[in-house]
């Protein structure tokens, strides 16, 4: 008869594949060796290894999901949702990185791109050598990306982009921005290469959350681009929300990732954290909430499988993505600051890493769709009425 392993409480585990139970050990033993002894030093100085990308790319992390023939791994979107999960369990923002070269960069050149688009970007992308970022906010009203006011004109040969965007994930040290700017009132992809004349991309510094990944604006000042630069397979939103369904499903997963290590670091301390006597360990208050973690995981994992079986049939629609995408962020940053609780003083330390998870968290509440916002994409479902 089976044993109860508070690890895996409704055995996950045995309900993914050879293939897929492979991909996981392999991001697990990445992440425990390579990501975890460097973190906290990254998160402290503010620095994100630029080394991070050809190590995930040898691992074949990056754009997991597309195929072979483009230098990928073709594996399919539980395991890439397990790979996210593995490198969140260390911390957000390198995920956030795996995540935007994989969802946000190549998912759209491999949807949406020529031919020549796809062979000149993928295969270097999926090698990590080629690093990639994805422009779609603002500064003004990010939730709401059809007010951007960035605008490409149509030239000789080309068009002129200027605008400006913020909070871009990697865009200081990426070597192509996918830009979405409006063309005559309709949303287009422009991929623009890092040396383009009147492109730049200030850091964004003193950041208080997400301190392992390195964020910027994307400065547009008359930048020329190639007329084969503009991705020629999607007009108007459905571009880049196509892109972030993908990108908000792997933080589904990731986001219990971090909240799993959470659970793991609180149940080390409480066996031997020694209050008034005894084990914390052994005090009902701190039970209940171990409980109440374990809970939420197990159950926000299942959904976040659930969810991957219906993408690999092909058979999601974008409102079951925001279901997870908002449970699983809100569920881990409630759960990442009960694990700073439980460790007292201690978790206020790097060293204990749940407070460095707990701020990560806040931003991946955020991004990729704020947690109101799911909220109201849902409503809106539940009731017919937009009420954004
Ligand atoms: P709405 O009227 O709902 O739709 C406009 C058009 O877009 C289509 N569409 C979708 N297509 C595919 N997938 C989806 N999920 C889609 N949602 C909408 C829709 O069919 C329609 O197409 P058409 O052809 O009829 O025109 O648009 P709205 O303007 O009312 O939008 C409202 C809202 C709230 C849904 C949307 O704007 C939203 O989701 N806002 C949040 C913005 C957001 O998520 N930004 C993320 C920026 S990237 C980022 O954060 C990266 S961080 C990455 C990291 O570091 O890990
Ligand atoms: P706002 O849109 O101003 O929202 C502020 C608050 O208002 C939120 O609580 C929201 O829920 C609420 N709100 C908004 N509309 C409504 C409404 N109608 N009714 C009720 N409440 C509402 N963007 C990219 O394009 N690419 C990236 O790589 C990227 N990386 C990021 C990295 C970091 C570290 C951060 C912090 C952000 C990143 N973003 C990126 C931007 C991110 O997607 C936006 O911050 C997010 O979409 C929210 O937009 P905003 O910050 O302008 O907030």
């Amino acid at each position: 008869a089976k044993t109860f392993s508070w690890e895996d409480p409704l055995d996950l585990a045995s309900r993914l594949s050879e293939d897929e139970r492979m991909v996981w050990e392999s991001a697990r033993a990445y992440a425990r060796d390579k990501l975890l002894p460097r973190v906290v030093s990254a998160y402290a100085e503010e620095r994100f290894d630029r080394e991070i990308m050809t190590e995930m790319g040898a691992l074949g992390f990056l754009g997991p999901t597309l195929p072979e023939a483009y230098g990928c791994a073709g594996v399919n979107h539980v395991a890439y949702g397990l790979i996210a999960r593995e490198i969140e369990a260390i911390d957000s923002g390198y995920r956030s990185a795996m995540s935007v070269q994989s969802s946000l960069v190549m998912y759209p050149i491999h949807a949406f791109g020529s031919e020549t688009q796809r062979q000149r970007y993928l295969p270097g992308m999926a090698r990590g050598e080629i690093i990639g970022c994805f422009g779609l906010t603002e500064s003004d009203g990010g939730s709401d990306p059809a007010s951007m006011r960035t605008t490409a004109t149509a030239t000789k040969g080309g068009y002129i982009l200027n605008g400006a965007k913020m909070w871009i994930t990697n865009s200081p040290i990426a070597d192509v921005a996918l830009v979405w700017a409006k063309l005559d009132g309709a949303i287009r992809g422009f991929l623009v290469d890092r040396g383009s004349e009147g492109f730049s991309t200030p850091q964004i510094k003193n950041k208080l959350s997400l301190r392992a990944s390195i964020t910027g604006e994307i400065a547009l000042s008359d930048v020329f681009v190639p007329e084969d630069q503009m991705l020629p397979g999607v007009a108007g939103l459905r571009g880049p929300f196509s892109c972030l369904n993908k990108a908000r499903y792997g933080i589904a997963w990731g986001a219990m990732g971090a909240a799993d290590f959470c659970l793991h670091a609180s149940r080390d301390y409480v066996s031997t954290r020694k209050v008034f006597g005894k084990p914390l360990a052994a005090r009902q208050l701190v039970q209940k909430k171990l409980a109440d973690m374990q809970t939420e995981i197990a159950l926000g994992l299942e959904g976040a499988l659930a969810l991957g079986r219906l993408i690999d049939q092909g058979a999601w629609v974008p409102e079951a993505i925001s279901l997870m995408k908002r449970n699983n962020c809100g569920k881990a940053l409630a759960i990442a600051r009960e694990a700073r609780d439980i460790h007292g003083g201690n978790g206020i330390s790097g060293e204990y890493h749940v407070m460095r998870h707990a701020s990560n968290l806040e931003t991946v509440n955020t991004y990729e769709g704020a947690h109101d916002v799911h909220a109201l994409i849902l409503g809106r479902a539940i009731t017919g009425e937009n009420a954004f």
